[in-house]
């Protein structure tokens, strides 16, 4: 049995072919945890929600906010941008079979391997969340997006505000934080305040903000955090976080993790991708 992390996607099914044939991936023997943005801005994205689908239980997969996005044009609520790429799946006959696996699936998933704990998102974590407050609140999360509230929370869903985590939150406050925080985060203030305009590297942390990860004092020190969505910072791996967008779908390379006996055990594969568009 292996363990496989992948990175983003977004649409790039040649590639996560490829990637699955490289790794000899075998649904009866191994799985997979997709680390979300399955969809958009690549050429097949219902195509790689059928492969997932297909797969059944040997893939896990975590929503991004292009996964999001795709449920949001899908009920009307959001128009689709200039890059989409997301027509071919609203019009194609297994659409609503495929909105709704993709709304069944995480917002943040958690395995605990040789005695640590790996705690796996699309984005990141706010400061002040452990693990089990992390899946506590992608809990509340799902709840929401698998239920009959689905179409109001989309309405509801989009905005900056707030912009930092209070325990107090609650009703669609308390979900904007919680949705922007494990699908948007890439800076936040050492108080966890969260900043949604800075999309680069490292070097564009805007003044008093850093890389959510490396917040003195951020409760999800000792667990291994696992994440895609920022594909400027690329391919990194530490003790405490495992970052495994390296751009696929602008004209990178799409990345598995297999995760060995212990969570320091970290083999790297990765496929290049044909597909290459502007990053944005
Ligand atoms: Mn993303």
């Amino acid at each position: 049995m292996a363990l496989y992390l992948i990175g983003d996607v977004q649409g790039c099914d040649a590639a996560l072919g490829r990637l699955l044939d490289t790794l000899d991936f075998s649904p009866s023997r191994d799985q997979l945890v997709l680390l979300g943005d399955l969809v958009n801005r690549g050429p097949a994205s219902a195509a790689v929600l059928r492969r997932l689908q297909r797969l059944g239980g040997a893939a896990q997969s975590l929503l991004g906010n292009h996964d999001l996005h795709l449920l949001g044009v899908a009920h009307g609520v959001r128009k689709a941008g200039r890059r989409d790429t997301l027509a071919e799946l609203l019009a194609a006959p297994d659409r609503d079979a495929l909105l709704d696996w993709l709304r069944q699936q995480a917002m943040a998933l958690h395995r605990r391997i040789a005695g640590r704990d790996l705690l796996m998102v699309h984005a990141g974590v706010l400061p002040q969340w452990d693990v089990a407050t992390s899946l506590a609140c992608a809990a509340e999360l799902q709840a929401v997006l698998r239920g009959p509230g689905l179409g109001d929370f989309l309405h509801a869903m989009y905005g900056n505000e707030p912009d930092r985590w209070d325990a107090g939150l609650q009703g669609t406050a308390r979900l904007r934080v919680i949705v922007n925080a494990l699908t948007r985060l890439r800076f936040c203030t050492a108080e966890g305040v969260m900043d949604f305009d800075a999309k680069e590297g490292l070097e564009d942390a805007p003044p008093g903000f850093l890389p959510w990860f490396d917040v003195p004092g951020r409760r999800t020190a000792e667990a291994t955090v696992a994440f895609g969505h920022w594909s400027t910072l690329g391919y990194v791996s530490r003790p405490d976080l495992l970052a495994t967008d390296t751009g696929c779908v602008w004209g990178g390379c799409l990345t598995a993790v297999r995760i060995g006996a212990t969570l320091d055990e970290r083999e790297r594969i990765e496929v290049r991708c044909e597909q290459a568009q502007k990053p944005g």
